[in-house]
């Protein structure tokens, strides 16, 4: 028997019930795993590849929207910046060759930032698998590197089965992606096979001698820290860890981009690392007696700016909470490592402590002094200072701030507040143009929240079509393109390296606001901070996306 799809409607366009026979199209049954699964948006670029799945669609538009990107960068992008903001499995659709080689910018950066994201990737059809097929790729040797699985769905009664297994693994341990092959020919055969309820990812804990030990250390502390990072977060965990370092006077430093998983006015905030890290911070942390690293991944940039971490500094006591035993004893072997996932951590964490040693509070008052030693916090002069102040007084304090790579970046790390999880979303992956698509997913989960985007010149040019998203499904996001008429960050190396012969890292850039309004989006060009004071006032006196260009060191060639 197989399934009829005449009358089939969207509930919003007519009053036709879905008929559902016994048997199913393929691409239907993947729709409805995914459905089971609890996947309420997706992102994607349709292809010819995976038609029933996108006809499963027409069936539940009201259940699953599907988020049409202008490129499937962005689409996996956003996969993975909904997966940071929600810490639910971030879904994109994308068609065989060209699409999945487009899609795999966002795939990286879901697997380097540990996110839960599934991508669909429509095949050519079985029969003509290995023959260089049009737009053939075998996606095992492909996306190994950088995807936590590669599942092929080689018969159709496989569905449920492998869709189910993509979304376990990729939210299960430390989160990542899984790619998720279908052939063609699969999605289109009729099934019988049944939707399979969604498993709930297996979480860690610690053992309870691992607390044990880690409360005796942190007593015997002097001069402990914690550095928070990673992923596996949620608003409830960030203040539950918030609330135990309080009451342990412990000083908390967050990862690179991760800003927002403590409240910055909390008085046990000190500090991040990246961009905004100060040196009187940097040189602090080498003294610390205790290092306290919940989530993160002590990698390359973490230990950069962590003197604890690298192999040339006194080693502090090192504990090390992670959720995936693998990432464990990296870089430096951890006194206490314990495989939990930071939600189950915290959890068991006690919000009381006796009494807190002189020491460690005149310790943890240095690393604040350290910490406020922040020039751009005094100087008025500066005009990235002015220019970040200007857009939080007029946006106030709830607004999710997104960010891609740059010098640029370095504004919204230094300058901005962060008061609440999640409020920031930027990458360790350090991938230009993640601004806006992360911000059309931020807009998405939190359709009452403020969002501003940023980008640099050569980081916007990256996925600017998004703007055309943006613009179709009326998402009110506030960009701010930062133009030096050059990819700055590779300018400032090449200085440092070989000073005085940069090459090919001027721009010759549009007039980006133009640009903007083409698009439908107001755009504004500002050469001062006051300039800017207008444009915002503008922008936000009536609903609706705005770009302000801010053209540094006057008019760009
Ligand atoms: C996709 C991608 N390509 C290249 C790079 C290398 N890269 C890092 S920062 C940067 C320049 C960014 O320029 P811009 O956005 O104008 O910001 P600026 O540094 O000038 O503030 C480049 C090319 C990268 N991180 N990501």
């Amino acid at each position: 028997m197989s399934e009829i799809h005449a009358g089939t409607r969207c509930p919003s366009l007519g009053s036709d019930a879905p008929v559902r026979l016994a048997s199913r199209l393929g691409g239907h049954l993947l729709i409805d795993q995914m459905l089971s699964e609890g996947t309420t948006l997706a992102f994607g670029v349709p292809g010819e590849s995976y038609l029933s799945v996108l006809d499963g669609l027409f069936d539940h538009c009201e259940d699953m929207r599907l988020i049409t990107t202008r490129h499937e960068g962005g689409a996996a992008m956003m996969a993975a910046a909904y997966a940071r903001l929600t810490g639910q499995v971030g879904v994109c659709f994308v068609t065989r060759g060209p699409g999945a080689t487009n899609a795999s910018i966002g795939l990286h950066v879901a697997h380097q930032d540990g996110l839960p994201v599934v991508l669909l990737v429509g095949q050519v059809p079985t029969s003509e698998a290995q023959t260089s097929a049009f737009q053939e790729i075998d996606y095992v040797r492909m996306f190994s590197p950088i995807a936590k699985d590669v599942l092929v769905i080689n018969r159709v009664e496989r569905i449920p089965e492998l869709t189910s297994r993509a979304f376990r693994v990729a939210a299960s341990g430390r989160p990542g992606p899984v790619v998720l092959v279908a052939p063609e020919d699969v999605l289109l055969e009729q099934t019988t096979a049944k939707v399979l309820p969604p498993v709930t990812p297996l979480r860690y804990g610690p053992t309870e001698a691992d607390l044990d030990c880690l409360m005796t250390w942190l007593s015997d502390a002097e001069r402990p820290v914690a550095l928070v990072g990673g992923s596996g977060w949620a608003r409830e965990s960030a203040t539950q860890f918030q609330s135990f370092a309080e009451a342990h006077s412990l000083p908390v430093v967050t990862a690179v981009r991760q800003q927002d998983l403590i409240d910055n006015e909390s008085p046990v905030y000190v500090g991040t690392l990246g961009l905004g890290t100060t040196p009187g911070l940097e040189a602090k942390l080498a003294d610390a007696d205790l290092l306290i690293i919940v989530g993160a991944m002590p990698d390359a940039l973490t230990a950069k700016e962590l003197p604890a971490l690298r192999r040339d500094v006194r080693a502090p006591r090192l504990v090390h909470v992670y959720p995936d035993p693998d990432g464990l004893h990296h870089r430096r072997r951890a006194d206490l490592a314990i495989v939990s996932s930071v939600g189950a951590f915290v959890q068991t964490l006690p919000n009381r402590a006796a009494g807190i040693a002189a020491t460690r509070l005149a310790w943890l008052e240095s690393l604040r002094l350290a910490w406020q030693e922040r020039a751009w916090e005094v100087a008025d002069t500066d005009i990235s200072t002015r220019y970040v102040r200007a857009l939080r007084r007029a946006l106030g304090p709830d607004v999710v701030v997104t960010v891609g790579a740059g010098n640029y970046t370095a504004w919204p790390q230094r300058g901005w507040v962060y008061r609440e999880f999640p409020s920031m979303v930027g990458t360790q992956a350090g991938s230009m143009g993640y601004g806006l698509p992360a911000a059309i997913a931020a807009k998405l989960v939190f359709p009452t929240r403020r969002v501003v985007a940023w980008a640099g010149d050569g980081c916007f040019q990256m996925t600017c079509q998004e703007l055309a998203t943006l613009v179709q499904y009326e998402l009110d996001v506030l960009i701010i393109v930062v133009n030096n008429s050059c990819l700055g960050t590779i300018r400032m190396h090449q200085e440092a390296r070989f000073p005085g012969r940069p090459v090919g890292t001027a721009l010759i850039n549009p007039d980006f606001a133009a640009l903007a309004r083409s698009y439908g989006v107001r755009g504004f060009r500002v050469f001062e901070p006051a300039e800017m004071e207008d444009a915002l006032d503008e922008i936000l006196a009536e609903p609706g996306a705005g770009l302000i260009e801010i053209v540094m060191g006057g008019s760009p060639a």
